[in-house]
């Protein structure tokens, strides 16, 4: 047993550092076995609060109907919106993940926002990334889900068909069933995260309340183009309020480019 204080607190620290390495072996287990994992209790309830409030004032002011695979309210491209999106480019407990799956040459292809209202339906399954671009292996594109009310069977949370990233379409056969679709449950706060392969896709939200998620989008440097552009109408004085780190990832290590660098998916 440690005898001094000083000796008792490395203890501590030491029993710390192995549970969390030990817990991001379990989720980078997850994500190469079933395609996805849940990370809890990432974003506080006062970060969740102010998340929440901030979307649903952005979804008033500019916010879209959505019609891609289902109906829901979108809103695209919060980067240039608020700092307060800042932390989820590179947040500490998600970003090794990603790191892990694609390598550190990364981009945040997106953060955008999809609000699931009640009634909205069951979104169609399906993959992010493209017949064409799925391969078997290491995936190109990784998807992060960050929850702002908690992923309820009424809520409407994400559905999720674990496995499929090592499948070669983008989405399931018609003549298939699907007897072990999962709904992604876990309380506001927590990040699902998913190889871009995964079928997946919103679940009908069957309550009262809006359910509002934010959705970070990551694509390897082999595939670099961003979904929704960062730069368009960033504000540079904004840029001093980006790490290092987070400049490379919105590729903004030499400041904001006037052009559009977008795919067609966006
Ligand atoms: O809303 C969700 O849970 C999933 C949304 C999604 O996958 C999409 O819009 O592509």
């Amino acid at each position: 047993m440690p005898e001094t204080l000083a000796a008792r607190a490395a203890d501590a620290v030491t029993t710390a550092m192995s549970s969390a390495a030990a817990a991001f072996d379990q989720g980078i287990f997850e994500l190469e076995t079933y395609g996805f994992t849940i990370i809890p209790q990432v974003l506080s309830h006062h970060e969740v609060a102010v998340l929440r409030a901030l979307g649903a004032r952005l979804d008033r002011e500019r916010g879209e109907d959505s019609a891609f695979l289902g109906t829901a309210r979108h809103l695209s491209n919060l980067i240039p919106r608020d700092p307060a999106y800042f932390p989820m480019i590179d947040h500490l407990r998600i970003l090794p993940y990603i790191e892990r799956l694609l390598g550190p040459d990364i981009i945040l292809a997106s953060l955008n926002s999809r609000i699931v209202r009640p009634h909205d339906p069951d979104q169609g399954l399906h993959g992010d990334v493209p017949a064409g671009l799925r391969r078997p292996g290491q995936p190109i594109m990784v998807n992060t889900v960050w929850m702002l009310d908690d992923w309820t069977t009424l809520s409407g949370a994400t559905r999720v068909v674990p496995g499929s990233h090592h499948m070669p379409q983008e989405m399931p056969p018609a003549e298939r069933q699907l007897p072990h679709l999962l709904q992604a449950l876990a309380p506001a706060g927590s990040v699902l995260i998913f190889d871009g392969r995964l079928w997946h896709g919103g679940g009908m939200n069957m309550g009262t309340q809006d359910r509002h998620g934010l959705f970070g989008h990551y694509r390897t440097g082999s595939w670099t183009s961003f979904q929704c552009d960062p730069h368009q109408d960033f504000p540079p004085a904004w840029l001093e309020r980006l790490s290092p780190r987070q400049r490379r990832l919105l590729r903004m290590q030499d400041g904001v480019r006037p052009a559009r660098w977008v795919d067609d998916r966006g």
